[in-house]
């Protein structure tokens, strides 16, 4: 489903807004399907638990994007996901910082969380509410999520905005109260017997397969723990900001450069999506006859027609170099 202005309104008052089946079902199908390269069904784990240690000992299995194989690495690069984020930062130059699966499983560990924001680790510094230095961390439900089934919980702004504020204030006041909330913040989850009032707000998120969680890095949200008895979790963690903003990340793409799934990723995306990580958009300056020749050999099924029609339009001298050569 398109993510429509009233979603975005709502995640504007709310730091989060819920967007129901927002895969087609082919996209969930496929999507799904690509996750089975790594990740056991309920069955196969239950079968033969001894073969999965990383489960068994963290409860998890996380990868990061690229994927092997396409449909993943389309869902991270997906058209309705940028076009939302282009809208609400206000800007079509984005940066793709985060591209991560999670699937848990039941009878495993205990995924309780505390109510947190996620800043810490994907910013130097601390989340602004101006547009153009947000950044928009997202959660797709590759299953249904229902209230035994470990529902992310979310509240809503309204409820915490305060705290946040009392955070970048405290250092100003220097006040003992000031100072204490300081401190319990700067490790930013709400320990729940100090701040019950807050818990009283969260909402799980109750999900069908395919529907996708927009926040905020300034969101209180947690995991929580799965109660059903069998089966697993899956859901996929994206992260947008706009580009140029260096203070906020995850990991630079150039260090997976050399991984299979980096090179199969590059050479069928469309430029678009290859922006997305920073790539040189088709007409940038950094593309002259020799860096075109360059990335032409290291990706020899890349299709270069872009990049070269641009540069014919840019330098047609150094056009027909190429051609000729
Ligand atoms: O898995 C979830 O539902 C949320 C997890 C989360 O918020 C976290 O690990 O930071």
């Amino acid at each position: 489903m398109h993510i429509t202005q009233e979603h975005l309104q709502f995640w504007r008052e709310h730091g989060y807004v819920i967007v129901d089946s927002f895969l087609s079902h082919e996209e969930l199908r496929q999507a799904r399907a690509n996750m089975e390269r790594y990740v056991p069904t309920w069955e196969e784990f239950c079968a033969a638990p001894e073969r999965y240690p990383r489960i068994r000992s963290s409860g998890m299995v996380k990868a990061e994007f690229p994927f092997v194989g396409t449909a993943l690495n389309d869902v991270t690069t997906h058209h309705d996901v940028t076009d939302a984020v282009e809208r609400l930062l206000g800007t079509r130059q984005l940066h793709l910082t985060q591209s991560i699966f999670w699937a848990k499983f039941a009878r495993t560990h205990d995924y309780e969380q505390e109510l947190h924001l996620d800043y810490q680790n994907n910013t130097l510094v601390f989340p602004s509410d101006d547009e153009r230095f947000q950044q928009v961390p997202m959660i797709l439900y590759y299953d249904d999520v229902a209230e035994g089934d470990g529902p992310t919980y979310v509240v809503s702004r309204k409820y915490t905005d305060h705290l946040l504020h009392e955070v970048s204030h405290a250092r100003d006041q220097v006040d003992e109260r000031s100072l204490a909330t300081f401190e319990r913040l700067n490790v930013p989850s709400l320990d729940p017997s100090q701040f019950a009032s807050v818990y009283e707000h969260e909402q799980p998120v109750i999900a069908k397969a395919g529907s996708l969680l927009v926040f905020t890095m300034s969101t209180f949200h947690r995991g929580s723990a799965i109660c059903a008895a069998s089966g697993r979790r899956l859901s996929h963690h994206i992260v947008y900001r706009a580009a140029g903003r260096e203070w906020m990340g995850w990991l630079a793409w150039p260090r997976r450069g050399a991984d299979p799934e980096m090179r199969d990723f590059v050479q069928r995306a469309t430029p678009r999506q290859l922006e997305l990580l920073g790539f040189p958009a088709a007409g940038h300056e950094y593309w002259t006859a020799s860096t075109l020749a360059g990335v032409a050999a290291r990706y020899p099924r890349m299709d270069m027609t872009p990049y070269r029609e641009a540069l014919e339009r840019r330098e047609p001298a150094v056009a027909g170099v190429i051609r000729e050569g």
